[in-house]
């Protein structure tokens, strides 16, 4: 999709003259084990040590973090006063749920702005990249985990192999690792390419993660699908010596992904053919609504937004702002195309015909949010899974 700034890399007035480093973006499949990942690796210290993206700043996330929680104490057993640790914890979230359920919690994240709000919660946090190190450092002081979680993490890991040894390392004998991250084959299927971006090392279907986690005496043996940003999965891995029966859901994925040819080059080369429609009918539509008069801003002053924005080539020539529920973002710039960033109230004052959803992963909760916009004639476009207006 070209060179662009990282998709977090929100732009204070001050800065807009200054140079935006742009890095390539785009995705390549491996052959031997089919893992999709990006062609050019960013530094992690670059985009995660001061982050800006906190899921529970939307009710879908919360949720979800909650009945996560209940669940996975409820279906592993895991016991009150049973360590459980979260791999890029955030600002705490999830784990502030496994402590209500009485269990002794650790988090690991290298973002210090989050590790400080974390900490502050009485989530104890550990200001740090996870790897072999860290668990050697945490299984001495803590003792083993009976739970490991990791939440759109795995995909963003350069050292992947060093995370698995030490997730083995740090298990206790019965303990579970259990991730979530978006499915590779929902992406295609519903032409994500938004959700491509620097952040996002792999795409993960289940064949590479089997291959992946064979390689370090770990196995996957069970699967559970989820809605979130856009269809994710979340697999249950657990160490080859705990001997977990598997689960026959595992077998089935795979059969799945044989089916849609997911281990051929043919749906990545289909997928690169569409994506470039979408690119071209949207930026069409866009223009010809503006050639009417019309106003058209962005919501959601997301990743995936400012991606979809650069590869497009969408900037204030196109959308007259964005609006955003996340005060921080509030009158800062999106990265590469400098579009102003308003609080949501502003739908109501300056009334635009219609709102480009670059935040589509909340489509529910923000249809819902602006029925009176919608009411008064507001139109929404949104481009996933084709180019429809709500
Ligand atoms: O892996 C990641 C995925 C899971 O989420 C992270 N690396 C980055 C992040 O991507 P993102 O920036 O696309 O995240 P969101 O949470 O999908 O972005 C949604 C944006 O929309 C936020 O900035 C908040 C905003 N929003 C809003 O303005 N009104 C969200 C809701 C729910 C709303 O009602």
């Amino acid at each position: 999709m070209g060179s662009m700034p990282i998709p977090n890399g929100f732009l204070a007035k001050e800065n807009l003259r200054k140079p935006e480093p742009r890095y390539p973006l785009g995705v390549m499949v491996c052959k031997s084990c089919w893992l999709m990942q990006l062609t050019h690796i960013i530094p992690p210290d670059l985009m995660f040590r001061n982050y800006l993206y906190i899921p529970s700043t939307s009710t879908t996330m919360l949720k979800h973090f909650e009945s996560m929680a209940d669940s996975l104490v409820q279906d592993l057993k895991i016991k009150p006063g049973s360590l459980v640790i979260d791999i890029g914890s955030n600002d705490g979230t999830l784990l502030s749920f496994f402590k209500n359920q009485e269990m002794k919690v650790l988090g690991i994240d290298p973002a210090t702005n989050l590790v400080q709000i974390a900490n502050l919660k009485g989530i104890e946090t550990i200001g740090d990249f996870f790897n072999k190190n860290v668990a050697i450092r945490i299984a001495k002081q803590r003792g083993k985990a009976a739970l490991i979680t990791g939440t759109n993490v795995l995909a963003h890991v350069d050292n992947i192999h060093e995370v698995c040894e030490g997730i083995k390392l740090l298990l206790g004998d019965g303990g579970v690792f259990v991730a979530e991250f978006p499915y590779l084959a929902d992406l295609l299927r519903k032409n994500e390419f938004d959700t491509i971006y620097h952040e996002h090392l792999s795409y993960f279907s289940l064949g590479p993660l089997i291959t992946l986690f064979n390689k370090h005496q770990l196995v996957i043996y069970d699967i559970k699908k989820l809605p979130t940003h856009g269809g994710s999965i979340r697999i249950y891995v657990a160490k080859k010596s705990a001997k977990k029966p598997i689960q026959s859901i595992v077998k089935d994925f795979v059969r799945e992904e044989k089916f849609k040819k997911l281990y051929t080059i043919a749906p990545y080369e289909e997928f690169a053919r569409r994506v470039g429609i979408i690119k071209r009918d949207l930026v069409s539509y866009l223009k010809q609504l503006r050639a009417q008069g019309k106003r058209i801003v962005g919501y959601g002053a997301s990743a995936k937004g400012n991606v979809l924005m650069n590869y497009c080539g969408i900037d204030t020539k196109l959308l007259d702002y964005v609006v955003d529920s996340i005060p921080y973002k509030q009158g800062r710039y999106t990265p590469g195309t400098h579009i102003p960033i308003f609080p949501e109230t502003r739908l109501k004052t300056h009334r635009p015909h219609y709102a480009l959803l670059t935040a589509w992963n909340f489509e529910e909760e923000i249809l819902l949010k602006q029925i009176a916009y919608r009411e008064r004639g507001g139109q929404f476009i949104i481009t996933i899974p084709y180019l429809r207006i709500e």
